[in-house]
């Protein structure tokens, strides 16, 4: 069960942001309003929200989940792999203060996005990626493994982020898509695969009694539904055309 989440309102600075996709311009009202319904579908999730001004300095800093790797009991601010989005921690190390009493962190030469990092219970998966690196991935499994959690790493063949292609819903069960379908780093776990054509909505999140799921992506609303989750499905275009999902817009602990 998570008890509190953190998000923060974009900026119009967010349309000179980074991003890889071909899918256009961000609208930036439309992003507003999507980022706003996304914040009252935590909200019916249960969870205190801790929101966050738009911060012009740093145009991708709405993907807050990039800053930081939190559980129940303990917190790390990350080392942000883009030059751009490094001074991002700054803020959220600050409001980490006012819920954790000690902080951990990754170190240069290490770099680590928060979405690399998927916890499933005990078990944490560290994927390898442009953002994150070997160095970033050892550092975080050996505070990890200090904390007494167990931790994998995945290099990245193909994902932007690790959870670009995977969600854990809880009850063993991950969702999986493209390179993880038969990773056997993921065999232990039930899975429901999500086939190419639907890979966005494989970054989904798992909050309390829901599923929060792009719109448009009926299959994996369907296969949500039969295995027994109440699904919330929300309007994504502005956020994915900056490689963003709905992972990357909260902090969840
Ligand atoms: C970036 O390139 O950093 C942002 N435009 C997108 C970050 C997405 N974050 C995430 O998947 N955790």
């Amino acid at each position: 069960m998570y008890s509190n989440v953190i998000v923060k309102t974009p900026g119009e600075s967010y349309l000179n942001g980074l991003t890889t996709s071909d899918l256009g311009k961000p609208v930036f009202e439309k992003l507003l309003e999507q980022h706003k319904k996304y914040v009252e579908a935590l909200e019916k999730c249960g969870v205190t929200v801790t929101h966050l001004p738009a911060s012009e300095e740093f145009p991708d800093s709405t993907f807050v989940e990039d800053a930081a790797v939190l559980t129940s009991d303990f917190a790390v601010i990350t080392n942000p792999g883009a030059e751009s989005r490094n001074g991002e921690i700054k803020e959220i190390e600050a409001t980490l203060k006012g819920f954790y009493e000690k902080l951990h962190y990754i170190k240069s030469p290490g770099t680590l996005d928060g979405g690399d990092i998927l916890q499933a219970e005990n078990n944490f998966y560290i994927g390898i990626s442009e953002r994150t690196n070997e160095e970033g991935a050892l550092q975080l499994k050996g505070i990890l493994e200090q904390q007494g959690y167990e931790a994998t790493i995945i290099p990245l063949k193909e994902f932007f982020h690790l959870k670009t292609g995977i969600a854990y819903l809880g009850d063993n069960r991950m969702v999986v898509a493209g390179e993880f379908v038969d990773h056997p780093a993921f065999d232990s776990y039930e899975k429901i695969v999500i086939g190419k054509e639907d890979e966005y909505s494989a970054n989904c999140i798992r909050v309390n009694d829901y599923v929060i799921i792009p719109s448009g992506y009926e299959e994996t609303k369907r296969k949500f539904n039969v295995a027994g989750y109440e699904t919330i499905e929300l309007e994504m275009s502005e956020v994915q055309k900056h490689d963003g999902g709905l992972s990357c817009l909260s902090l969840r602990f």
